[in-house]
C-alpha cells in the first residue's frame, strides 16, 4: 500500500491509484468533467483531457485523474493555485461554447453548468473565436451538437470499448479537434446502432436524444383520433429519479396518472406486448428446438443489438428470432384489434404513441416493415426523459400524483413482463413459458426463479433442464459483450462445431434497458442501474401471475384475432425480417 495524506487526511491505497480514485475513498471530491469509471461495465475514461481536476501535490499542481499516488506525497485540493487553475479552466471552456444554456435541452442536468455555477463564474471573461459546426440531426435517435463538445472524450470510450462499434473518435488537431465520425458522415450513415449509451455518459448537451416532445403536444391537441400510449417495463423504475424519488422506486400507477393528466386518451403497456413476445418467441424457440431449426435463437426485442447484428454480424442473423420487440408488437395490436373491436375505428384513425427507456426505440419505429399498407404502426417513441420534461411543463409532479390504473385489456400483464427490462429478464420470462410448452407441466413456484441470469456481469450463462433436455442459455448486456457472443458462434460454426448455446438474450446496454439510452442521466452512478433493476424484479415477485402463458387477456387476443400462437395473423402482425 501506499500511504499519502489528502487535505490533511491520512489514505493509504494500492500502488497504481490515481489521486482523484485515493481521495474519492476519504470523502474529498475532485471535480472532473472527463474522468468516469463504471466497473461493473468495465467504462474508464482516462484520458486527463478536461484538465478540471488540477490539485497541488507538492510545489506542482498535477491532473488528480491521471496522476498516480506516490509514498509520502501530500496532496491539497483547495490551495490558492488550485482553485485558480481549475477556475480559469472552466472559464476556457466557457470561452469556446455556445452560451445558450436557457434553451439547452441539457439544461439542469449539464455537467458544465453545474461546475461553473459552484465555482461561482459569473460573467465570461475570455472572448475567443469559436469553433462552429453544423448540428447532425440526421437520424431518428441522436442529435450531434460538436459546439457543445467539451472534447472529453467519454462517449469515444464508451463507443469504442463497451460497444466496440467506434463510431465517434477525434479527428483534427489544435483548436479543430472535434469529436467525428468516419470522413465526418452523418450519424445516420454510420454503423451507430442508437444505442444511445454515449449520449449516456455525455457531460454537456453535445449528444442528446432527438425531441419529439413537439410532435406529441400535438397529437394531444388534436381532437379528431384518440390518443394511445404503451410504457416499456423499465420507465415505472427508471422515471421516478426525475421527480426526487428514490431510484428504483416503482412509479407505475403515477406514470400511468400523469398520462392521463397530460391527455392521453388510452394509457397501455407495453408489458402486455412483452408477455405476447414471450408466447411467441417461447414457440419459436420450441418449434426450432424439436423440428431441427437454427440454433440458438437470439432474442430480437433491443432496436440497438438488432442494428448491430444487421451491420456487424449479417451472416447470422438467420438466428434472430423474427419476433417483433414487445413495442412493435403492441402498436399493431393496438391499431388493428383495439381500435376495431372497442374503439369501432379504422386503423389510421387513431395515434399510437409509446413511452421508452431508449432511443433505438425511435428508429426502430421508423422501420417501414413495422406497418401495414402504408401505415407505420407507432407514431411516435419518446424517452424517459422527454416524458419527464412534458409532465414538468405541465406542471404535474410525480412524486404526489395519486395513482391510477392502466386501460383494459391492453394494459394487464404477469411478473414474467416486468423482467423484460434487466438483462436476463427475457430469457427468464421465456425459460418460464417454454417448460411448460415442452413438458406440458406448470414450473413450481419456487423453481420461477432463474437467479444465475439475474445481476450485473456481462454473460451470464446457464444450464437448464426442459423436459430431459439439458438447454444451454446466455445473456449478455453491452454490444462488446454481444460481439464475444457472435465471434464464438461464428468461430464454432466456421470450424463445423456445434454451437454452445440454445437461447441467446442480448441487451445492447449494459443492465438492460433500466440503463436505457433514455433514461435519467446516472452520472456514472452505477448504484442507481441496480435499483432500476431491483425495481423491477420486486413487481415481479409481488405480482399473482409470473408466467406469460397465464395472462388471460393473451390468451382472448388470441382466441379473437390472432388465431395460433406462431400462425398467419401472428406472423402478419408479430413477427418481422431483417435486412443484411
Ligand atoms: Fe425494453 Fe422491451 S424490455 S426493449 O429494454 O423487449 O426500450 O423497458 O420496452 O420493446 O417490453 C426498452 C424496456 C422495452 C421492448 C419490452
Ligand atoms: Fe456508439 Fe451507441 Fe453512441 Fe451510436 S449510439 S455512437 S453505437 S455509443
Amino acid at each position: 500500500l501506499v500511504n499519502l495524506t489528502i487535505n490533511g487526511k491520512a489514505v493509504s491505497v494500492p500502488s497504481g491509484t490515481k489521486i482523484l480514485e485515493a481521495a474519492k475513498q476519504v470523502g474529498v471530491k475532485i471535480p472532473s468533467l472527463c474522468q468516469m469509471k463504471i466497473d461493473e461495465i468495465g467504462f474508464t475514461n482516462e484520458c486527463a483531457s478536461c484538465r478540471v481536476c488540477m490539485v497541488s501535490a507538492g510545489r506542482k499542481l498535477v491532473p488528480a485523474c491521471g496522476t498516480m499516488v506516490k509514498e509520502g506525497m501530500v496532496v491539497n485540493t483547495n490551495t490558492p493555485e488550485a482553485l485558480k487553475y481549475r477556475k480559469n479552466v472552466v472559464e476556457l471552456l466557457l470561452s469556446d461554447h455556445p452560451q445558450d444554456c436557457y434553451t439547452c435541452a441539457k439544461s439542469g442536468k449539464c455537467e458544465l453548468q453545474d461546475l461553473a455555477a459552484d465555482m461561482g463564474i459569473r460573467k465570461i471573461r475570455f472572448k475567443g473565436e469559436q469553433s462552429t459546426s453544423p448540428i447532425d440531426t440526421s437520424s431518428y435517435s441522436i442529435v450531434k451538437d460538436n459546439d457543445k463538445c467539451i472534447l472529453c472524450r467519454r462517449c469515444e470510450t464508451m463507443c469504442t470499448e463497451v460497444q466496440t462499434v467506434g463510431v465517434l473518435s477525434g479527428v483534427n488537431r489544435g483548436f479543430n479537434t472535434v469529436v467525428g465520425t468516419f470522413f465526418n458522415a452523418d450519424m445516420m450513415d454510420t454503423e451507430c446502432t442508437f444505442c444511445g449509451q454515449c449520449v449516456s455518459v455525455c457531460p454537456t448537451g453535445a449528444l442528446m436524444e432527438k425531441d419529439n416532445t413537439k410532435e406529441a403536444w400535438d397529437a394531444l391537441a388534436q381532437k379528431e383520433k384518440p390518443v394511445m400510449v404503451q410504457i416499456a417495463p423499465a420507465v415505472r423504475v427508471g422515471i421516478s429519479e426525475e421527480f426526487g424519488l428514490e431510484p428504483g422506486a416503482i412509479s407505475t400507477g403515477k406514470v400511468v396518472a400523469a398520462l392521463k393528466a397530460l391527455g392521453f386518451d388510452y394509457v397501455f403497456d407495453t408489458n402486455f406486448a412483452a408477455d405476447l413476445t414471450i408466447m411467441e418467441e417461447a414457440n419459436e424457440f420450441v418449434q426450432r428446438l424439436t423440428k431441427g431449426g437454427d440454433l440458438p435463437i437470439m432474442t430480437s426485442c433491443c432496436p440497438a443489438w438488432v442494428n448491430f447484428c444487421e451491420t456487424q454480424y449479417p451472416d447470422l442473423l438467420k438466428y434472430l428470432s423474427t419476433c417483433r420487440s414487445p413495442q412493435s408488437m403492441f402498436s399493431p395490436v393496438a391499431r388493428y384489434y383495439f381500435a376495431d373491436k372497442v374503439l369501432g375505428k379504422k386503423a389510421d384513425e387513431v395515434i399510437v404513441m409509446s413511452i421508452m427507456p431508449c432511443i433505438a426505440k425511435k428508429y426502430e419505429v421508423a422501420r417501414e416493415e413495422l406497418g401495414k399498407d402504408g401505415i407505420i404502426d407507432t407514431d411516435l417513441s419518446l424517452t424517459v426523459r422527454e416524458l419527464a420534461r412534458m409532465i414538468k411543463e405541465a406542471g404535474i409532479d410525480l412524486s404526489t400524483i395519486e395513482e391510477a390504473e392502466f386501460d383494459s385489456p391492453l394494459g394487464y400483464s404477469t411478473g414474467a413482463a416486468d423482467i423484460f427490462g434487466v438483462t436476463g429478464g427475457v430469457l427468464e420470462a421465456a425459460l418460464r413459458t417454454a417448460y411448460t410448452d415442452v413438458t406440458k407441466e406448470e414450473l413450481p413456484d419456487d423453481a420461477i426463479e432463474f437467479k444465475a441470469v439475474r445481476g450485473f456481469e456481462g454473460i451470464k450463462e446457464a444450464t437448464v433442464n426442459v423436459g430431459g433436455t439439458d438447454v444451454n442459455v446466455v445473456a449478455a448486456s453491452s454490444l462488446g459483450c454481444a460481439r464475444k457472443l457472435m465471434d464464438e458462434l461464428r468461430a464454432d460454426l466456421a470450424a463445423g462445431k456445434a454451437p454452445k448455446y440454445h437461447i441467446i438474450e442480448i441487451m445492447a446496454c449494459p443492465g438492460g434497458c433500466v440503463a436505457g439510452g433514455g433514461q435519467p442521466f446516472h452520472g456514472g452512478d452505477y448504484e442507481k442501474v441496480k435499483a432500476r433493476g431491483a425495481g423491477l424484479y420486486a413487481i415481479d415477485a409481488n405480482k399473482p401471475k409470473r408466467k406469460s402463458h397465464q395472462n388471460e387477456d393473451i390468451k382472448k387476443l388470441y382466441a379473437e384475432f390472432l388465431g395460433e400462437r406462431g400462425g398467419h395473423n401472428a406472423h402478419t402482425y408479430l413477427h418481422t425480417h431483417y435486412f443484411d
